[in-house]
């Protein structure tokens, strides 16, 4: 059996993008922190990362469209926090998030990971951004990689 695997080292030269909501910002800009870090850490090169804040998480899929088709990111990393409230609002903003970037991903050819933390409590997505659950952020940098590494082998 052949296998393909994902590597998990960067191409020489290639270039990344990170759309983040503004929204809950402690939380997000300790995703943006860890992805950033997880991708200098395999090999990108700082100034090939670019960031762009949008105000929150119902914004990114739009953002992360129109960057994912430049066609010069070889992936984009989409991180956010919703966290829910005591109304429905959380559901619309989580769920119009993670259909409209698996959306573009598809519309675009171009990986766009869903590094967006939707949570019950403010504990939780602490937990997730760098404290006991790891960091959800550096996580989605890793997704990022080994996609695009397993999409370039299959071309
Ligand atoms: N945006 C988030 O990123 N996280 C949230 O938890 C959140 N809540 O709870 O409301 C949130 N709302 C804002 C939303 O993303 C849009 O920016 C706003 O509705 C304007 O379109």
């Amino acid at each position: 059996m052949k296998e393909i695997v994902g590597s998990l080292v960067a191409g020489e030269g290639d270039k990344y993008a990170i759309v983040a909501g503004r929204f809950n910002s402690l939380i997000v800009d300790a995703l943006i922190e860890g992805a950033n870090e997880c991708l200098i850490r395999h090999g990108v090169d700082d100034d090939d990362i670019t960031l762009i804040k949008v105000p929150g998480a119902f914004e990114i899929p739009i953002v992360a469209q129109r960057l994912a088709a430049t066609g010069d990111y070889r992936a984009v990393l989409a991180l956010g926090a919703v966290i829910r409230g005591a109304t429905p609002h959380f559901d619309f903003v989580a769920g119009e998030c993670a259909s409209g970037i698996m959306k573009a991903s598809l519309d675009t050819g171009c990986p766009i990971i869903f590094g967006v933390l939707t949570t019950e409590t403010i504990e939780q997505a602490l937990e997730r951004a760098g404290t006991k659950a790891g960091n959800k952020g550096a996580d989605a940098a890793m997704a990022a990689l080994e996609t695009v590494s397993a999409l370039e082998q299959i071309r």
